[in-house]
């Protein structure tokens, strides 16, 4: 597959750790956007406009090593703006494909800092309930996932374009 479009590396979570997720507040609030659960991932690496092409070379046949995942302890605020839930386990993932996808796409690798975002903050927003509560799940990672972003009007799609296992590939265009 060719093309060149928005594109980033995450690792979905399973669904029972969604389903831990859909269980903390998200009350509609002026200025917060809530990230629609079945959005909810765990960037590893942004891309931004790259080629679809070079980005699967790049991420075919890596050594991807195993990560165990763990989520909490409790829903905090990055830079202000996003409300997130911290994520350890992952930076030797991240580091693998951070550094195969160095050279590719718009945006250089960032220093990796685990995460899944629950919501964005518009600039006059009030900091939503959720922020502070306790919250603890673990899962092993069994893919990673190269995702195309389509920004729409009422908010982003995500596609998965391909996975690969910690093993290798596992998938084509799905
Ligand atoms: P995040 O919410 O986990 O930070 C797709 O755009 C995803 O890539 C976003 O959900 C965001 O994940 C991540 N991302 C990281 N840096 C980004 C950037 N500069 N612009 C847009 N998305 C970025």
């Amino acid at each position: 597959m060719t093309g060149v479009t928005r594109l980033f590396v995450a690792v979905w979570p399973p669904t029972e750790v969604v389903e831990q997720l859909m269980s903390l507040p998200r009350k509609d609030l002026r200025g917060v956007r809530f990230v629609p659960p079945d959005n909810w991932h765990l960037t590893l690496r942004f891309l931004g406009e790259a080629s679809i092409g070079d980005a699967i070379a790049a991420l075919d046949d890596l050594a991807l090593p195993e990560a165990h995942v763990e989520l909490g302890p409790a829903v905090d605020v990055r830079f202000r703006r996003m409300i997130v839930v911290p994520a350890s386990g992952l930076d030797a993932l991240a580091a693998v494909v951070g550094r195969h996808t160095g050279g590719i796409g718009t945006h250089d690798p960032e220093r990796f800092v685990g995460h899944l975002t629950l919501a964005r903050l518009g600039k006059r927003a009030s900091l939503p309930d959720v922020v502070g509560a306790r919250f603890d799940a673990a899962f092993d990672v069994g893919e990673i996932a190269l995702v195309r972003s389509r920004l729409e009007r009422d908010g982003a799609r995500y596609e998965t374009i391909e996975t690969w296992s910690v093993d290798g590939p596992t998938s084509r265009d799905r």
